[in-house]
């Protein structure tokens, strides 16, 4: 068995990946106590597949019923600057770290493949692999599997690599046993993240009310994003990285290898996606998993940033947009415009908009807003 975990090891480290743990396919009491209290408390939002994936997710065996162990796999991704610095260029979209370059689904996806066929191949052992997107308590079982601790932002930070770590599994119809001592919570009296957190959606520690959080808001809210938190996303269009970024232990962390997740350095201005249609969207981000949440609800993301980025050159294409044929871009539109233009300027649009406008949703918007 020593053999065995010697080689799979390097085998996957090979591959770019950065660490390896083990543990096994079980959930304790009290992980599954806190689930049900995050689904209780409707922090989840509208991501309604947390619940119904929560049976799976407390027992691995529903997936795959010969696991009997879990290998966790780390990826980093760190980084080469802070990223904390982009939210200060209000005219550039911030883009979350893991979005910058290509879909780490599919980079790991393919690896993770690889692996798979060698240890059919070279031990004629089956086994199932995992990214972030099936029912799989990802952080838990990384926890379990000592790849480090849970932060007080709710993901696993490690010594090494800091809060950059992107998580996979392979499950492995053997046992593998998994060393006795536990990684030591390093967080100690730290509260950066939650400090940070502009939207204030870390309400205790290691817990997350996901329906504030910006990453939830600008990729899986599917509706309006709420007008009290508009502000407070600023410049960021896909996802946010501010609990991650602040974490002190992000200093002994250093950049990825992984030519395919390493971040861009020069952020896009906010114009350059506003001339953007659907046809450009899915050009551009073809390799990226910013295509997963499709044109109009990336464009939104850019409207609200253009409305919080107190540049008046933007106001031509909000114009534009606001004949866009989906209300949901028309009412950001409304919103968005009402932040840049003047006094004058405001009362044409209410008139104009009155005149055309039918869409209770849009109306709404210009209610709210004046
Ligand atoms: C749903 C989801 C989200 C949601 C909800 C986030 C969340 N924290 O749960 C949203 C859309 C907000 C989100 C955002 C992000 N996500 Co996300 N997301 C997921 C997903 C698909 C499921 C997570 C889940 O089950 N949440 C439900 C809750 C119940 O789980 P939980 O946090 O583990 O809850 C525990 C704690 O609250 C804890 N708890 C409560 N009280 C206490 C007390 C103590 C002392 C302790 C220790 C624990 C504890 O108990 C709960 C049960 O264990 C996973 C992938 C996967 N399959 O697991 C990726 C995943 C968690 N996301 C990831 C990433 C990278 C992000 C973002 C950074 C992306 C971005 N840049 O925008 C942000 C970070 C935001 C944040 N601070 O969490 C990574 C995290 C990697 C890591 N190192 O941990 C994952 C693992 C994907 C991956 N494969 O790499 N995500
Ligand atoms: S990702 Fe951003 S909005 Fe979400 S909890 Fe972290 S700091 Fe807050
Ligand atoms: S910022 Fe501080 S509290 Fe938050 S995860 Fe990092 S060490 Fe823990």
């Amino acid at each position: 068995m020593n053999d065995f975990k010697k080689n799979l090891e390097n085998y996957i480290f090979q591959h770019g990946f950065d660490v390896v743990g083990y543990s096994s396919p079980s959930v304790d009491k009290k992980a599954k106590e806190e689930y049900l209290s995050f689904l209780n408390k409707n922090y989840h939002g509208e991501m309604k597949w947390l619940e119904r994936h929560f049976e799976t997710k407390i027992n691995p065996k529903r997936i795959w019923n010969n696991v009997k162990s879990i290998i966790v796999i780390g990826q980093n991704y760190a980084p080469k600057k802070n990223p904390l610095i982009n939210n200060l260029s209000l005219n550039k979209a911030n883009i979350s770290v893991y979005a910058q370059n290509e879909d780490y689904h599919d980079v790991i996806k393919i690896k993770l493949k690889k692996i798979q066929s060698w240890l059919l191949n070279k031990y004629y052992l089956d086994s199932k692999i995992f990214v972030d997107s099936s029912p799989i308590f990802e952080k838990y079982f990384a926890k379990k599997a000592n790849l480090g601790w849970q932060g007080k932002h709710t993901n696993i930070v490690s010594k090494e690599y800091g809060s950059w770590l992107f998580l996979a599994e392979i499950f492995l119809p053997v046992e593998i046993k998994s060393p006795k001592s536990k990684i030591i919570d390093g967080c100690g009296s730290c509260a950066k993240c939650i400090e940070v957190c502009p939207t204030k959606a870390l309400v205790d520690e290691n817990k997350i009310d996901a329906r504030k959080c910006i990453s939830y808001l600008t990729i899986e809210n599917k509706g309006p994003i709420p007008m009290s938190l508009r502000k407070k996303i600023g410049n960021k269009v896909y996802g946010c990285d501010d609990c991650l970024s602040i974490c002190p232990w992000n200093k002994f962390s250093s950049e990825t290898t992984e030519v395919k997740l390493q971040s861009s350095i020069e952020s896009k201005t906010l114009s350059f996606f506003l001339e953007f249609n659907k046809d450009k969207f899915q050009k551009y981000f073809f390799k990226s998993p910013i295509k997963r949440i499709g044109w109009i609800r990336f464009l939104r993301n850019v409207i609200i940033a253009a409305g919080n980025s107190e540049n008046k050159n933007l106001i031509k294409y909000l114009y534009i947009h606001l004949k866009n044929e989906s209300s949901l871009i028309r009412g950001s539109c409304v919103w968005s415009l009402f932040q840049l233009i003047n006094q004058k300027e405001k009362k044409k649009l209410k008139k104009m908009i009155l005149e055309t406008e039918t869409n209770k949703y849009v109306l709404f918007e210009l209610g709210m807003i004046c």
